[in-house]
């Protein structure tokens, strides 16, 4: 399907999705998010696709949400509309989607990274919510994801004084699961993505879903969700086939099942 904001296409058993507003940095208009929701809705409906990779131009992951398109909107519209209502579709996905980030991920483009299960970053990456220079506040998770990855001081910092973070201090700080050469990060990150889509897709969802719970419970609450999940993998063909090939010292082949 040909898109007008992102491209999206299958690489091997990875689906990668590229923003694609060039003229406007990547700004996230309705249109960008829309159909990046409907790459997401299709690649996620494809049991061949085991991983999606986002990933913007060189310059610009996403400058933000394209402050122009919402510069004159009333509180009345936004609110009968649900102005930005598809913005969360990505943290829905239930399959692995890693962000891989270079230049300026800014405001909602720095949410959108974060939402994703882990940012593969360049060295040229800058992360930033300098919404608080615009008169207002992030309004996709700044204030409560980002303070998950990188604890109250630096996310103070960042919503407070809108200054912007470069790719090593992303990577001290936690936001960053690692940061590679200028040039190299979409190959980086489809490697990434083929190891993961190479693994048991049922294994690779159950394991997503289990550190995503860890956000949202309590310590002894989430160890118990992950043993459950752990007993449920006796299950699936996939758990007998990974250790008997272990055993049998030959490489796996999972059928997702
Ligand atoms: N929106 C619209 N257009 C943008 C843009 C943005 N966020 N960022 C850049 N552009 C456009 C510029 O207007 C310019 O367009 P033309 O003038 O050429 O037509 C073009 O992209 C190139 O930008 P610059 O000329 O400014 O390029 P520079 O290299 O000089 O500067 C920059 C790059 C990234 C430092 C600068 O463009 C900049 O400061 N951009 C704005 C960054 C920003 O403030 N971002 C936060 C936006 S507010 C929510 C969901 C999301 C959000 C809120 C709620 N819900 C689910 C409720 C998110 C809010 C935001 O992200």
């Amino acid at each position: 399907m040909a898109y007008e904001c992102i491209i999206a296409e299958k690489k091997g058993k990875v689906g990668l999705i590229k923003l694609n507003r060039p003229d406007a940095l990547n700004a996230l208009n309705s249109m960008l998010i829309d159909e990046l929701a409907q790459a997401l809705d299709k690649f996620e409906a494809n049991d061949k696709i085991g991983c999606i990779v986002v990933t913007g131009s060189e310059k610009a992951f996403a400058a933000g949400a394209d402050i122009k398109e919402m510069q004159a909107k009333t509180y009345m519209e936004a609110y009968k509309e649900d102005f930005l209502k598809r913005w969360e579709r990505i943290t829905h996905c239930r399959i692995p989607v890693i962000a891989a980030v270079s230049g300026y991920a800014l405001g909602g483009g720095c949410e959108l990274a974060r939402m994703c299960d882990f940012i593969i970053a360049s060295s040229s990456a800058v992360f930033g919510q300098p919404e608080i220079n615009l008169g207002v506040m992030p309004g996709a998770g700044g204030t409560q994801r980002l303070a998950r990855s990188i604890g109250k001081a630096k996310t103070m910092d960042m919503c407070l004084t809108g200054r912007n973070m470069d790719a090593e201090e992303a990577e001290r700080a936690g936001l960053v699961s690692r940061v590679v050469k200028e040039g190299n990060l979409v190959d980086e990150a489809l490697k990434a993505g083929d190891k993961i889509a190479s693994l048991s897709r049922p294994a690779t969802m159950m394991a997503k879903e289990a550190v995503n719970v860890a956000f949202e419970t309590s310590l002894a609450e989430g160890v118990r969700f992950e043993r459950r999940m752990f007993h449920s993998m006796f299950a699936t063909d996939d758990q007998k086939e990974g250790m008997s090939a272990f055993a049998e010292k030959r490489s796996a082949n999972f059928k997702n099942s």
